[in-house]
């Protein structure tokens, strides 16, 4: 059976159990500590030399990289098609925006856990003002307020995004204002794929 290794609460390893169970992807074993991914013992670097989650083994083939691992997920899936806008520019644009603001949001939440006394306020404060432009831009794309956005991988990352930063801490109050945003988050809280594979601890 396919091996996904994945930590409880990181998110882009969420975003792929969640495309996993999609595409009707079984998995089993990958489940890790969060703080073994940065240990010597690190079971993924057998594997990937980053260390990072999400890595996927299937027999010989190693896949990382969370968009990756999702693309490989849907062409051995089930026919579910999650990136089905392959040159469609606002819909790409919608996807790297999403990775982006979840690359700031993991970097910012990096720093807000370490020791107060060590952390940057500058650093911090260049995070939480692209948090915040971003969110606004989400709040104001076509599909969240109509509340007809596919359910597909750029979806997906966004989602993993919002829940994950709420999860740390990280913008308190970034529903006000942005009605839109937070209605269509509340939404996909009730997707089987969402509920099956929330934040857990470790194993
Ligand atoms: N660019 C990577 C990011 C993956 C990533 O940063 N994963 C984190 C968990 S959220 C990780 O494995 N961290 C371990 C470490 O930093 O040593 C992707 O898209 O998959």
């Amino acid at each position: 059976m396919m091996k996904l290794f994945f930590s409880g609460t990181s998110p882009y390893a969420r975003i792929a159990r969640i495309a996993a169970s999609e595409c009707g992807i079984t998995h089993a074993g990958g489940h890790l500590a969060s703080a073994q991914l940065r240990t010597d013992d690190n079971p993924v670097l057998e594997y990937n030399c980053t260390g990072r989650v999400p890595t996927l083994v299937d027999s010989d083939t190693v896949v990382t990289e969370t968009r990756a691992v999702c693309r490989y997920l849907v062409n051995v899936g089930n026919g579910a098609k999650l990136f089905d806008y392959a040159g469609d520019w606002p819909a790409e644009r919608f996807e790297n925006t999403a990775m982006s603001f979840l690359d700031g949001c993991a970097l910012w939440a990096r720093e807000h856990r370490r020791d107060k006394a060590l952390q940057s306020d500058w650093l911090q404060g260049v995070e939480g003002k692209r948090a915040a432009r971003c969110l606004d831009w989400f709040e104001a794309d076509p599909g969240i307020q109509s509340g007809n956005a596919p359910w597909d991988f750029a979806h997906m990352i966004l989602f993993v995004a919002l829940d994950y930063q709420e999860l740390r801490g990280l913008i308190a109050d970034w529903r006000d204002g942005r009605p839109n945003l937070a209605q269509w988050h509340t939404a996909q809280l009730e997707r089987p794929s969402v509920v099956a594979n929330g934040n857990i601890g470790d194993p």
